[in-house]
């Protein structure tokens, strides 16, 4: 009775995030739900275990609560006797799929965001969550979700001073990095400088003999050919610029 009682709260919740979520239809490029996260930008590790009840078959958790910008390692288990599914997307495109499901339903998804996993399997799924929402993660093996095996997944957007933090750190100026090389020649009437570099780590420049914009007339003036130098390079209106000089 407490596993019943339990399904049918599964339920209710899910039937709320369908209601939020109709009509949310994604994007024509990308995921609406964000994009697939890397080992690196891996923040925060969540267990999910697929489990069979008595009264039907359910997520534990039964709901992810996510920041906007999070990317989450979802390492899931199948701890049930059948195969399973888990499928993140907005309820209406899960809708949609399960409706395929069910009129074929040998159909198995490889999608980065679904995972199907056989009885004891594990599996994960690393996603960036890009935007703040209801989505939910669903098993679209037919009547699974129905049975209980659906929760929402609400990605919040920060709050108002997180936000403004958030930005200031990307508006701040990174370090800057020098780069070695020899000036080969300099051209004064146009303010140029070839210079035999070292790979330009900041530009994901291979080492190579090119030219530079010198706009900066006391970086010019400090120059001469043959001399090793350690430099800033840059893109300014898209031309490649020394910008700094040891
Ligand atoms: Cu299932």
């Amino acid at each position: 009775m407490k596993y019943l009682m339990m399904a049918m709260a599964l339920v209710i919740t899910a039937g709320a995030a369908f209601a939020a979520g109709s009509g949310d239809h994604g994007h024509a490029e990308g995921h609406a739900m964000g994009r697939p996260g890397t080992a690196q930008q891996v923040t925060r590790e969540v267990e999910i275990t697929m489990i069979e009840t008595d009264g039907g078959m359910a997520y534990e958790p039964a709901a992810l609560e996510i920041a906007q910008g999070e990317t989450l390692r979802l390492k899931v288990r199948n701890a049930g006797e059948m195969p399973h599914e888990i499928v993140l997307d907005t309820p209406a495109k899960n809708a949609e799929h399960g409706a395929l499901m069910a009129r074929f339903p040998e159909m198995e998804h490889e999608d980065p965001h679904a995972l199907r996993l056989e009885p004891g399997a594990e599996g994960e799924i690393v996603w960036t969550f890009e935007t703040a929402g209801t989505f939910e993660f669903a098993c679209l093996i037919p009547g699974h979700a129905e049975a209980g095996m659906r929760g929402p997944i609400t990605v919040s957007a920060p709050a108002p001073a997180q936000a403004q933090a958030q930005a200031q750190a990307a508006a701040a100026v990174p370090a800057a990095v020098f780069t070695k090389g020899t000036v080969k020649k300099l051209d004064k009437a146009k303010s140029k400088v070839t210079i035999i570099h070292e790979e330009l780590v900041t530009l994901d420049m291979p080492a190579m003999t090119m030219v530079f914009e010198v706009p900066d007339a006391t970086i010019f003036a400090r120059l001469s050919e043959g001399q090793k130098i350690e430099f800033v390079a840059d893109r300014v209106k898209g031309k490649l610029t020394v910008t700094g000089l040891k």
